[in-house]
């Protein structure tokens, strides 16, 4: 069966904590669902390069872009930033590691930004438009314009400017105009995101469905990590985050 065929399956920020990201899929067999990976797969935990091995060998998967990808591509490239890396929870093991493995490296820089499912659902890091900084011609195809943006980035030291923008803050929870503005341009009609946890026991929705956070803080070496967060806050089938508010507007 194509991927495309296949129930979707979202897996949040997994942030090196390669444990339970195993107990979050153990339900969701890797033939039966396309999983779709948010980025921020590395740093803070100690399985970071890890995680990424396992996202991109796992079947039917795809792999966002993070910002602590970013970082970590930046570390590896200019070890001026390594300090910095190692700041915002870089291991330097992982680091080692993914300098001795030339195909995964390019097979981070290669990773998209974003994604657009069939079903006109948006997936992407950061719950922020600021993408759009990469969209230099406004007529063009917006998601394809800006993986197109991200690719150069990170082929050519764009690593900084890079950062800042996956580093954006999550905004569509609060700022219904600019997450209009955003499904418009991109022609989606809602958006899934990262980034930053919700603190809920399963995935927040926001804005009737339009927009839904799928990171729940499951890494438990994150700053932000509470003690007990479900594994079902961050990783779960992508039409269950809205069932039930779909079945209450009886559709
Ligand atoms: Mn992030």
């Amino acid at each position: 069966m194509a991927a495309d065929d296949l129930p979707v399956l979202i897996v949040g920020d997994v942030h090196g904590d390669i444990e339970r990201l195993f107990a979050a899929l153990k339900p969701y067999p890797a033939e039966l669902w396309r999983t779709i990976f948010l980025g921020d797969l590395v740093d803070y935990g100690l399985f970071g390069v890890g995680a990424l091995r396992f996202a991109r060998d796992r079947p039917n998967t795809e792999v966002l872009l993070g910002n602590h990808e970013v970082a970590m591509l930046w570390a590896l490239r200019d070890p001026t930033r390594i300090g910095f890396w190692i700041s915002i929870g870089g291991q330097q093991h992982d680091l080692d590691e993914l300098r001795k493995d030339k195909p995964l490296q390019e097979w981070m820089r290669t990773r998209p930004a974003l994604l657009r499912l069939p079903d006109r659902t948006l997936v992407q890091h950061c719950g922020n438009d600021a993408y759009l900084n990469l969209v230099s011609d406004v007529q063009s195809e917006a998601v394809a314009a800006v993986n197109r943006g991200t690719h150069e980035l990170l082929a050519d030291k764009g690593e900084r400017e890079l950062w800042d923008l996956l580093s954006s803050p999550n905004v569509f929870d609060t700022q219904l105009l600019r997450l209009e503005r955003w499904l418009e341009l991109t022609h989606s009609r809602r958006v899934v995101f990262g980034h930053r946890p919700h603190r809920g026991s399963k995935p927040a929705a926001y804005h009737d469905g339009k927009a839904i956070n799928f990171d729940g803080g499951l890494s438990r070496s994150h700053r932000l990590h509470q003690r007990a967060a479900p594994l079902a806050a961050s990783v779960g089938p992508l039409d269950q985050a809205t069932a039930g508010r779909q079945s209450l507007q009886g559709r």
